[in-house]
């Protein structure tokens, strides 16, 4: 796993619950991103609150964090050169109603809470949070 080529994305509660997992899997795979790590998991409170945690005096952090517990996540690690920057690109906007057209939060997404998918925002917390899902056994090179 090499910083500056990976992101963490995760596909969240409502688009899982809809099954969008194959559409958004196969978007991320067509878009030249290779799943270096992938699995389904479902966080308690206190995960969500310690994944979220930069976020923890806003005011959407308890509707964030009570859905991101609501139910399971498929969760991967992403290669790719410039994965971060790119993948942001992919997935659109935070918002859907600002997502571009093709974006995977303006197909999949219904508002800013429930917005299907994250992705990292920064090389280091890529890192940092492919860590926190992933032990060095599930992280693959192929
Ligand atoms: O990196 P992003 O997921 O695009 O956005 P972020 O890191 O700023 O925020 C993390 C998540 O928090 C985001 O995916 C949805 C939620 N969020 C952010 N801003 C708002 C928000 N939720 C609500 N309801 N309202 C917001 O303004």
């Amino acid at each position: 796993m090499e910083k500056g080529k990976i992101t963490l994305t995760m596909i969240k509660p409502t688009a899982v619950k809809e099954h969008h997992v194959g559409d958004i899997l196969a978007h991320i795979e067509h878009a030249g991103f290779k799943i270096i790590g992938l699995k389904m998991t479902q966080m308690p409170k206190e995960k969500a609150m310690v994944f979220y945690e930069v976020h923890k005096d806003k005011f959407f952090f308890d509707e964030l964090v009570n859905f991101m517990k609501s139910g399971p996540v498929v969760v991967a690690i992403l290669e790719k050169e410039n994965a971060v920057k790119d993948f942001r690109e992919l997935i659109g906007s935070t918002d859907p109603a600002e997502a571009e057209e093709g974006t995977i939060r303006k197909l999949f997404a219904k508002d800013k809470t429930h917005n299907a998918i994250h992705g990292s925002d920064s090389d280091e917390n890529a890192v940092k949070e492919a860590w926190f899902f992933f032990s060095e056994m599930d992280q693959f090179r192929y």
